[in-house]
């Protein structure tokens, strides 16, 4: 009996996974068989754009928290897949900082090369999964919307993809139920448009604070607030945009601030950040954690320290993605096919938790931060197949992009770096970010 793998979602983690498989497959291996579960009608994860908000055609939440006009907050080359060049999909090198569409196309595109698409069930949400003691096995149950048939069906091994940026953190703060204005998540934001000509204020001091602003502020926003809890981002922002202390409450028309200043806006966007959130497992199987570098409970970042048959991919904060996804993916594969061995000494597990977590705590600064990661990615490939590729120069990347955010936080994006996976430089793209307001795929590669 050949076993049997059940992977969560096919956002970029989930089919990291699926090629994964693939590849080994491709090199005459036996693989195991593997479903896919995604509970949206395509792939992609959060790069699959919908305008819907709230809840989607199925009455399931809608997963995507990414926006129109959203062009990659780092530079490509800090994420190219080793064993897919951008070279490769798009038959020449692009700019540093596609958007969205052409990220996703990016993604699409070695999948749909791998043939793996007929492994994922669409429209399909994982409801439960449970682990059965006696046989080892998991049951899994899945609801299947086309034809509103819900089903059980036995796994192996259960790999959680669902991703962890998508259910929102909401706070609340005194006087919303009064505010006569827009009071939203960033998780709900779709249009920066809706917001020209408007005073608006932003709670939160990280990229959705950051990009969120950039996108009113270009798009013609009046003015923008943005409160911090603990430390404002620090950028030299434009006239019109101000970093104040935290929110205190608001009333029907003007927020008031921790220093004792107030002001009149439009609209609150909460970009408070999101809940690593799975409804679908039970408390012996659930993850807990912050959302840092060093998740808790997960040997070597992607196996759950109190059942080593299930992992997780892409749980952790992210510096890397697309390719610390693969590296991920790379490892489970090989330790669900009994390449690598996972240690059957639970302290030994939980000493690796440890140890991480602690590598992590040592670092002073974001420099270090990258640095982590990258060593993480690092130990990952060089226990598996994936393609080594020159990580240190991928960390080089994100440490110009950092200089370049500080020197200009509205210019950054027009800056061009060199793949390390063909080594050839991006060229610039032809109109400055702040100026690009068409972010078609057309207009973007028609440099
Ligand atoms: P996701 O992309 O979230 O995919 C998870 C998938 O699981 C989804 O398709 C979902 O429908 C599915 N799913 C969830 N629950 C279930 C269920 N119960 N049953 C079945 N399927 C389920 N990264 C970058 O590299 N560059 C960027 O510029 C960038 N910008 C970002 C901007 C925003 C606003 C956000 C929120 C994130 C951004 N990211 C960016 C980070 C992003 O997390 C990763 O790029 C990537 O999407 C993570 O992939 P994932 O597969 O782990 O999760
Ligand atoms: P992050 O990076 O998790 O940041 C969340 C921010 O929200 C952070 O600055 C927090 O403040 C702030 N926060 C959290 N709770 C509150 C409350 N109650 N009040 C005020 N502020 C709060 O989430 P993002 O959405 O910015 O980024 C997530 C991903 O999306 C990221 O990977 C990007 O690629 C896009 P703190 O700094 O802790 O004071």
């Amino acid at each position: 009996m050949k076993k049997r793998v059940a992977v969560i979602g096919a956002g970029p983690s989930g089919l990291a996974q699926l090629r994964a498989f693939q590849s080994a497959k491709q090199k005459g291996e036996d693989i195991p068989e593997v479903v896919c579960f995604e509970k949206q009608s395509n792939w992609g994860g959060l790069w699959n754009y919908t305008w819907r908000t709230g809840l989607d055609e199925n009455g399931e939440p809608v997963h995507c928290s990414m926006y129109r006009y959203l062009w990659s907050n780092g530079p490509k080359e800090g994420l190219e897949f080793a064993d897919y060049s951008f070279e490769e999909h798009f038959g020449k090198q692009i700019a540093s900082y596609p958007p969205r569409a052409v990220l996703w196309d990016y993604i699409q595109g070695r999948v749909k090369k791998a043939g793996v698409r007929d492994w994922i069930r669409f429209s399909t949400p994982v409801r439960f999964v449970r682990y059965n003691e006696g046989k080892g096995n998991f049951t899994l149950t899945a609801h299947d919307m086309v034809n509103d048939r819900m089903y059980e069906e036995e796994f192996d091994n259960v790999i959680v993809a669902s991703g962890h940026f998508s259910v929102p953190n909401v706070p609340e703060y005194p006087g919303f139920d009064k505010f006569n204005g827009r009071v939203l998540h960033a998780h709900d934001f779709r249009d920066a448009l809706e917001f020209k000509g408007k005073d608006i204020l932003l709670l939160g001091s990280s990229y959705s604070a950051e990009d969120i602003g950039s996108q009113c502020w270009k798009y013609g926003a009046n003015s923008i607030t943005v409160a911090y809890r603990n430390a404002p981002m620090g950028y030299k922002w434009p006239d019109n945009w101000k970093e104040v202390p935290k929110l205190v409450r608001v009333d029907e028309t003007t927020a008031y601030f921790a220093d004792g200043t107030s002001k009149k806006v439009d609209a609150v966007i909460l970009c408070t950040g999101y809940k690593h959130h799975f409804p679908f497992l039970p408390d012996d199987l659930r993850l807990k954690t912050a959302n840092r570098l060093a998740a808790a409970d997960l040997y070597k970042g992607v196996v759950w320290v109190n059942n080593p048959k299930l992992f997780f991919l892409g749980m952790q904060d992210q510096w890397f993605t697309f390719n610390m996804f693969d590296a991920q993916a790379w490892w489970v594969r090989d330790a669900i096919m009994g390449k690598i061995k996972i240690p059957t000494d639970r302290k030994v597990l939980l000493k690796d938790v440890e140890d991480r977590v602690a590598g992590e705590d040592a670092g002073e600064d974001a420099h270090d931060a990258i640095h982590y990661q990258g060593d993480y990615v690092k130990e990952l490939i060089a226990e598996t197949d994936y393609p080594s590729f020159d990580v240190d120069g991928a960390c080089e990347a994100f440490f110009e992009w950092k200089d370049h955010k500080k020197n200009n936080i509205m210019t950054f994006r027009d800056n061009a770096y060199r793949s390390v996976i063909t080594g050839t430089m991006a060229p610039k793209h032809h109109t400055a970010w702040k100026d690009a307001l068409d972010d078609s795929m057309e207009s973007y590669l028609s440099n």
